[in-house]
């Protein structure tokens, strides 16, 4: 089994965004014999959803999870719910910044993440990782992409969903005022843990959005 494991490019004037050192750091490795293939997404509206596209595409995975850079939050922030909706309130790496319009126009309001959500977090915490469930991804790339990836993969049988990272220590050093962080290889067990008990989770995978609500 394929896992796709997507980060993003640096925006907001960062060098490092920790979303894609940690999935390119799993890239390649064996998780309960299915391989993670990191994938890197552009910090841009109109290049990111064809990215994710193709990935998908290519790799037919059986799990997907997204991750993102969310600076300010002091834990592993597994998101339950992805909007429809953009509203930008930086630019992204291509200087757009759309204001108050639909992901999709087509789309439902929202999806719900369809992976175990509380197991992840509950196993985090257990291994001695910060973590706690998040009801916003924001209106940013972050959340167009997992809006993106729920409108794909519903009714597909594959469990996907979103997880915000907190800044690295050397990002939180230099913001003013500094904050919380995580370190690098943290953030990778963490991402890998996480993973590992997405796959173990033997209870069908939610249908469609109005039966997506997390029960566990
Ligand atoms: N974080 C941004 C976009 C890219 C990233 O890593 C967000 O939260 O939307």
């Amino acid at each position: 089994m394929n896992i796709l494991l997507t980060g993003f490019e640096p925006f907001g004037g960062e060098a490092i965004n920790p979303s894609w050192e940690v999935a390119r750091a799993l890239d390649g490795q064996l998780i309960a014999g299915a391989t993670v293939h990191a994938c890197c997404l552009p910090t841009t509206f109109a290049g990111a959803p064809a990215v994710l596209g193709e990935a998908l595409a290519a790799l037919r995975p059986g799990l997907v999870i997204a991750l993102g850079q969310a600076s300010g939050r002091a834990e592993v922030s597994i998101e339950r719910v992805a909007v429809n909706l953009i509203d930008a309130r930086i630019a992204d790496n291509a200087g757009e910044r759309p204001q108050d319009v639909p992901v999709r126009a087509d789309a439902p309001a929202a999806y719900f993440s369809t992976l175990p959500i509380k197991a992840m977090r509950d196993a985090l915490r257990a291994a001695g990782h910060p973590a706690g469930l998040s009801l916003s991804a924001g209106a940013f790339v972050c959340n167009q992409i997992f809006f993106e990836l729920q409108h794909r993969l519903a009714g597909q049988g594959v469990r996907s969903g979103f997880i915000h990272l907190p800044a690295l220590p050397e990002q939180a050093a230099r913001a003013q005022p500094c904050v919380p962080s995580m370190g690098l290889a943290a953030q990778i067990d963490a991402i890998r843990l996480a993973l590992a008990v997405a796959l173990a989770d033997e209870l069908p995978v939610p249908a469609g959005p109005d039966e997506g609500a997390p029960t566990s």
